[in-house]
């Protein structure tokens, strides 16, 4: 199964906690874009993100995926606390191919997705034909303009 993520990090070493995920699945992948310093979208009054996207071939189902995604966030002692807020790792799957889900603990794709520079910028480096919902996403992420997203 092909599946996109999008890791996201502004609390502690950012660098490592994305260095974590792609040690995770290092055999599975088959793109990782660079990293990108990000600004803060939704909730502005935090520090900076770095965000990565991964595109990885995993022999797990949807839900196993998720858990795996689950276990990288408590290792990196990720704290659930207000929504949106600062946090050491965020793992998101934002895609999988030929999958959609609407359950609210995975949906698929990403309900966000669409509008956020920090998730479909990176995702167009790892799949520049990346399609989502029906539209090209570099035609999305012309429709969203700056968000302050800068690639490294
Ligand atoms: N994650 C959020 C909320 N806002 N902003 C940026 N720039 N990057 C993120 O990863 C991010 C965010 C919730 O998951
Ligand atoms: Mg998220
Ligand atoms: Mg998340």
């Amino acid at each position: 199964m092909r599946a996109v993520l999008s890791s996201g990090s502004n609390m502690g070493d950012a660098r490592a906690h994305l260095q974590s995920v792609v040690d995770e699945f290092a055999g599975e992948i088959v793109a990782a874009s660079s990293l990108y310093a990000t600004a803060p979208w939704g909730k502005t009054d935090q520090p900076d993100f770095l965000n990565q996207s991964l595109l990885v071939e995993v022999e797990n189902s949807p839900r196993e995926l998720l858990a795996c995604c689950q276990e990288l966030e408590q290792r990196a002692n990720r704290v659930r606390e207000e929504r949106w807020g600062p946090r050491t790792l965020d793992v998101d799957i934002v895609w999988i191919e030929g999958y959609t889900s609407d359950d609210p603990e995975l949906t698929v794709p990403h309900p966000r997705a669409h509008l956020r520079q920090f998730v479909l910028a990176p995702w167009l480096e790892v799949d520049p034909e990346a399609v989502l919902d029906g539209v090209r996403i570099s035609e999305l992420l012309d429709g969203l303009g700056d968000q302050g997203v800068r690639k490294l």
